[in-house]
């Protein structure tokens, strides 16, 4: 998801529906559909005086019922203060790397085309596609008009900034490239295997197959056309990379003992995608895994690698036999088990930084 909206949510540690959906266990709260209904019926002619037509209005909203995932997700998303370390160490697994690298030959022509036509290098692309949307495979699973609709409606707060996205996905909709049912996308709006938002489509999405249509969604030359259009349009450097380790770097981000990097104007380019640097070193780092270099050459400080599928199990296993709520372990680090993992960190006087690392695993299973 692009800047604004990823790190403001990320700020929102909202009470409101926290009750509500714990008590109905996510069903939306009885008054809900109503309000969404009335919502529907109050916006549309502001929809039909931005020359969206009747009829894809009310086609949008044919199948839209009250997303009440999108709600509690809202008011619940926490903070989580991974490092970046954890966090590049996480992002840029051995599996996002040779998945890279699969998508690399498949998508090679379209790509190298790609690369001279926006020139920005294809690498990149495919390492923004990956941390975004696993190269495809994840891209919420929301209905964007129903998720979108609900948050304009019936979140507590950032009912004019959905507005404007709702505006913007019906034009979408109205310009015919895709349907209402295919419109995919986050809890909070951020669409297709890009994850742009809505009023990030117009100005950024690209025809990358020539087909007339800009499909994020269905369509991969589309989604890494518009990749590479994104970061072109705010500032790329063709023929730059984003820099690289290097000792008496500008960019310390774990102190003067870690690794050290040389950043170039295309690192801050990345940074317009989500202004995080954690997110724009996993990205940088990414790319040049997929390209095959290996590792940082200086270690993270005190770090503890993150844990691998059969230890996360066993972590959920740990946490579960100490009383905490993971669920069925599935060896996968969801909500729950981070929140049981802060839980836990809290209690023995650790930094609550819900991270599932080897050394995390080691202290849990000696204590009692
Ligand atoms: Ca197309």
């Amino acid at each position: 998801m692009p800047p604004a909206t990823r790190s403001t949510f990320a700020r929102l540690a909202a009470t409101f529906c926290l009750a509500a959906s714990a008590v109905l266990a996510g069903a939306p709260a009885a008054n809900a559909e109503p309000q969404l209904d009335a919502f529907i019926r109050s916006f549309k002619p502001t929809a039909l005086k931005a020359g969206v037509s009747s009829a894809t209005y009310d086609r949008a909203f044919r199948n839209v019922s009250y997303d009440s995932e999108a709600i509690e997700k809202f008011g619940r998303q926490l903070e989580f203060k991974l490092s970046i370390a954890n966090y590049v160490d996480t992002q840029v697994s051995d599996t996002r790397i040779s998945r890279g690298q699969d998508a690399l030959k498949q998508y090679g022509p379209v790509l190298n085309r790609i690369e001279r036509q926006y020139g920005v290098d294809k690498y990149s692309v495919l390492a923004v596609w990956g941390m975004e949307t696993n190269y495809g495979a994840t891209m919420g699973g929301h209905n964007v008009i129903a998720a979108i609709s609900t948050l304009a409606c019936c979140a507590h707060r950032r009912n004019d900034f959905y507005r404007k996205e709702l505006l913007a996905a019906l034009k979408i909709l109205e310009a015919g490239h895709v349907t209402p049912e295919n419109m995919i996308g986050s809890w909070a709006g951020a669409m297709g295997q890009t994850q742009f938002m809505p009023t990030n489509f117009n100005p950024y999405a690209a025809d990358g197959d020539g087909d007339g249509k800009r499909d994020i969604w269905n369509s991969v030359p589309d989604a890494l056309a518009s990749t590479a259009n994104f970061l072109r349009k705010h500032g790329w450097q063709p023929g730059q990379s984003w820099g690289r380790e290097a000792p008496g770097g500008n960019f310390k981000p774990a102190g003067p003992n870690g690794p050290t990097f040389a950043t170039t104007a295309n690192y801050r380019v990345i940074k317009r995608y989500n202004n995080a640097d954690s997110y724009a070193l996993a990205v940088a780092h990414l790319s040049d895994r997929i390209k095959g270099a290996g590792p940082f050459v200086t270690p993270w400080p005190n770090h503890s690698p993150p844990l691998d599928e059969a230890g996360r199990f066993e972590l959920q296993t740990h946490l579960a036999r100490l009383g905490y709520d993971v669920g069925e372990p599935d060896g996968k680090i969801g909500p729950a088990t981070r929140q049981a993992i802060t839980d836990w960190q809290k209690k023995q006087g650790l930094s609550p930084d819900g991270y599932a690392s080897v050394s995390l695993l080691r202290k849990m299973k000696t204590s009692r």
